[in-house]
């Protein structure tokens, strides 16, 4: 594990990993998505200290390999508008778009994150992806978690860093059924419950508003049996 440098660190970072989460018993609240019917979908606005998450963000925006994927989406190669990078326990692949991620080693920051996240899901993750947004131009598409190494219904868990943006949820099938949207916030944690993924898909819009830059983190379990097969695939 990566050492952290006490003096960029600070003293909250030193702390605890309770004392880092908002001080309610339980930090997920339901969020304002009340008719995606069971399961749900969780929103905890303060799930990290507003300090802490802001030093998070400038440590990861320094610390994370970010790169720019190229991806494969209606029939062609481009770039990702956005940077990214997969981090997990060793052999836990992950293919999207087209690309077979090996995943980076954890860093200190992303392993506290998801010690934090674990302790208020009560659900085990052995990667993350980390999505940045420089500007309301980078976007993330429609689509849902649905791989087959995420398993037949994963639980995914997401937290926010840096400026609001617009999260918004479709239905997969029905095209008549109503959107919905979530403004995520800095520090905030958002879980999205075991059957989401099947019935709906999400996307990042691009913006024209000023926006601040945005890290998403969402923590996932990447099955081993898939990770075998991906493997013999490639
Ligand atoms: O940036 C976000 O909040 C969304 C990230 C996302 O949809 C994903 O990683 O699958």
């Amino acid at each position: 594990m990566l050492e952290l440098a006490q003096d960029e660190v600070g003293p909250e970072m030193t702390r605890s990993v309770d004392s880092q989460m908002s001080k309610q018993s339980n930090p997920l609240i339901d969020g304002s998505i009340s008719d995606l019917g069971k399961p749900q979908i969780q929103y905890a606005k303060n799930f990290l200290e507003t300090s802490y998450a802001s030093r998070l963000m400038d440590r990861l925006k320094k610390n994370v390999e970010w790169h720019q994927p190229r991806i494969f989406i209606y029939g062609r190669w481009v770039q990702s508008p956005r940077l990214a990078a997969w981090y997990g326990d060793k052999g836990a692949v992950y293919r999207y778009s087209n690309m077979i991620n090996e995943p980076l080693p954890w860093i200190d920051e992303l392993l506290d994150l998801r010690s934090m996240v674990v302790q208020a899901c009560g659900n085990r993750f052995n990667s993350v992806l980390a999505n940045y947004y420089r500007s309301g131009a980078d976007s993330m598409g429609w689509h849902s978690d649905d791989e087959s190494e995420l398993g037949p219904d994963p639980l995914i868990a997401s937290v926010s860093l840096g400026g609001d943006r617009r999260f918004l949820f479709r239905h997969r099938k029905d095209k008549h059924a109503a959107k919905h949207e979530v403004t995520l916030e800095h520090g905030s944690l958002l879980v999205m419950d075991r059957g989401v993924q099947g019935e709906w898909q999400h996307a990042i819009p691009k913006t024209k508003r000023e926006v601040l830059p945005r890290i998403n983190l969402t923590f996932r379990y990447v099955e081993k049996s898939s990770e075998v097969r991906a493997k013999t695939k490639s």
